[in-house]
């Protein structure tokens, strides 16, 4: 356990169990979350041991029922445009580490909890999870990615529906139209997730930052410019220890034993 005001993090072998805890505030996401979340983020980036993080939120009804509205009802156009206000979660965090991470959403991820949950490499979900852009209900719009990153993932139709109607979907709707990867009984959901976790954790560290980066690229680039990055990547790959580590334990029908060089 570390010593974060806002979050608990432990590792648990290979794998950061990141769990957002402000349970009073079904988990809000307030500047000082952003700034620990930075910092547990760059700690589990700089640790060659961890592999793989999970973040989830603490209690049993929320992910995180997002930004925090005390913290940004008095707050002005003029305010926020000088801070850039948001920008920290687009930019710095999702920029804090290389290394894949899942997002266990156990109960709402509305606002910014659903975009912070779709900053993850994918989504773990419990049957309870409810996720939703409301922000047109207090005058205003997602600000964290929310009306770019729903669309590419779900479309213009649905993520119109979410964003215009304010409405909650559940489960079982996010996992049909793409957003959750998996929907799991709530009580399971955590060490589901953790499971998936270890099990990424157990591949090449480079290989696995690689496929991150490859499918990352989807949603920036054209066709071609991907088809081309994920040959390249896959050809800087074939010069690592661990390519031939892997191979050669293929052949041989034992298991692979990675250095991450
Ligand atoms: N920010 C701050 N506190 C919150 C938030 C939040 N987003 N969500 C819940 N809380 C607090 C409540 O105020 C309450 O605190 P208290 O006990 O001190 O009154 C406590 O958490 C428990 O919440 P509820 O009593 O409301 O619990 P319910 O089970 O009745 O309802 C809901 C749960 C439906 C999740 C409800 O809390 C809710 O609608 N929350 C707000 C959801 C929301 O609108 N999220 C989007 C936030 S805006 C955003 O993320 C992007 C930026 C938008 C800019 C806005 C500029 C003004």
């Amino acid at each position: 356990m570390s010593d974060y005001e806002t979050l608990l993090v432990e590792q648990r072998d290979a794998v950061t169990l990141v769990t957002l805890n402000r349970p009073h505030a079904l988990n809000a996401l307030n500047s000082k979350v952003l700034e620990e979340l930075i910092q547990a983020f760059r700690a589990f980036e700089a640790d060659d041991s961890q592999r793989c993080a999970v973040v989830t939120g603490s209690g049993d009804k929320a992910f995180a029922a997002g930004a925090d509205i005390k913290e940004m009802a008095d707050k002005g156009s003029a305010e926020m445009y000088k801070a850039d206000w948001f920008s920290g979660w687009t930019e710095d965090f999702t920029r804090a580490s290389r290394k894949p991470w899942i997002a266990a959403v156990n109960g709402f991820a509305l606002g910014g909890g659903c975009e912070l949950a779709m900053m993850a490499d994918f989504i773990i979900a419990s049957e309870n999870a409810k996720f939703g852009q409301p922000e047109i209900k207090l005058g205003v719009l997602p600000g964290m990615g929310g009306s770019q990153r729903l669309t590419r993932i779900v479309g213009k139709s649905k993520a119109m529906d979410l964003c215009l109607t304010g409405r909650m979907m559940g489960a079982e709707e996010a996992e049909r139209c793409g957003l959750a990867a998996r929907v799991v009984a709530h009580e399971k959901m955590l060490d589901e997730a953790l499971e998936a976790a270890a099990t990424i954790a157990g591949m090449a560290p480079l290989a696995a930052i690689a496929n991150k980066e490859a499918v990352d690229a989807a949603y920036e680039t054209t066709l071609d410019a991907g088809l081309k990055y994920e040959r390249r990547l896959f050809q800087v790959l074939a010069g690592t220890e661990d390519k031939a580590e892997g191979m050669a334990a293929f052949v041989e029908k034992r298991e692979a034993k990675w250095t991450g060089r």
